[in-house]
């Protein structure tokens, strides 16, 4: 029996350790319990903070998303803006290049305009005292102008009635051309606008000048160095000079003064040598000229004489 009891004390001493000790851990299960209870508590309100935390950030992720697109689309933007904007520096730089040499030649320009304007000033000044002497010569020349614009009106009226004149001219010469172109009858010789016949025999002067009137024409009359050369050269004419021939020339009316037979002023003579000598010693009258046979040259005989002669009319 002691035995038994000493197991039952035993057994009893050791649940009662066995409860002290079931005592202490529920003790500290209770606290631990507690702490895990602030624990709990302390996390649910933090899991609610991370929450709304991450409510918010998802909120600002999704405007951080919209602002990088667009900025990504700025910065494409500012790309193509850098590219344009490159090329057109690289121009600008060429651009300036070529202003500054432009710019160094237009100094240089600069520099010698500056030299020539200098030079110009001077010739303005000289030019200014030469302008003022030119206005003095003007105001002359005007003067002289005036003077000539009435030297010019008259010269133009004058040039008018030379006009008119030339005019009359013209016809004259156009009715002398066609006097020209005449011509002579058969067995007359043409010299210039006159035609000419030497008579085949031989008179006094008088019966000579009726013979020519009767053909429509007149003693000659030498009117020009032309037409007594014509006399005396003339191959044709040769005969004349081998002959003393009548010339209608004469001082009947009034004696030394000689007259041709149609009235035409006595200007060319060809008188041979000491005449005309109205005869000279011989008391005889001579009136009426002759070319001499052997120079051509006229001398003056009594009328009566007989000798051949020759006519001349207008062709
Ligand atoms: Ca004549
Ligand atoms: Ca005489
Ligand atoms: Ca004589």
């Amino acid at each position: 029996m002691t035995e038994l009891l000493q197991d039952s004390e035993k057994e009893v001493s050791s649940l009662t350790e066995e409860k002290n000790q079931l005592k202490t851990s529920l003790s500290s299960l209770t606290r631990q319990k507690d702490q895990l209870d602030a624990s709990l508590s302390s996390l649910t309100a933090e899991r609610n903070q991370l929450k709304t935390s991450l409510s918010s950030l998802t909120a600002e992720r999704d405007q951080l998303k919209t602002s990088l697109s667009s900025l990504t689309r700025e910065k494409d933007q500012l790309d193509a803006s850098l590219s344009s904007l490159t090329a057109e520096r690289n121009q600008l730089k060429t651009s300036l290049s070529s202003l500054t040499a432009e710019r160094d030649q237009l100094k240089t320009s600069l520099s010698s305009l500056t030299r020539e304007k200098d030079q110009l000033d001077a010739s303005l000044s000289s030019l200014t005292a030469e302008r003022n002497q030119l206005k003095t010569s003007l105001s002359s020349l005007t003067a002289e102008r005036n003077q000539l614009k009435t030297s010019l009106s008259s010269l133009t009226r004058e040039k008018n009635q030379l006009d008119a004149r030339l005019i009359e001219m013209t016809k004259d010469r156009d009715k002398l051309e066609s006097l020209s172109k005449r011509t002579c009858p058969a067995g007359w010789i043409k010299f210039s606008w006159s035609c000419y016949l030497l008579s085949n025999r031989s008179d006094s002067w008088t019966n000579g000048k009726s013979d020519c009137q009767n053909k429509g024409a007149d003693l000659m009359v030498i009117n020009s160095e032309d037409e007594q050369k014509f006399v005396i050269n003339s191959t044709i004419a040769s005969g004349f000079s081998n002959l003393d021939t009548w010339i209608g020339l004469s001082d009947t009316e009034e004696e030394k003064t000689w007259k041709w037979i149609d009235g035409t002023p006595l200007s060319y003579t060809q008188w041979n040598v000491s005449q005309p000598d109205n005869g000279g010693n011989q008391n005889i009258e001579e009136d009426c000229a002759h070319i001499k046979a052997y120079n051509g040259k006229w001398n003056d005989l009594p009328c009566g004489n007989s000798l051949q002669w020759i006519c001349e009319k207008k062709a």
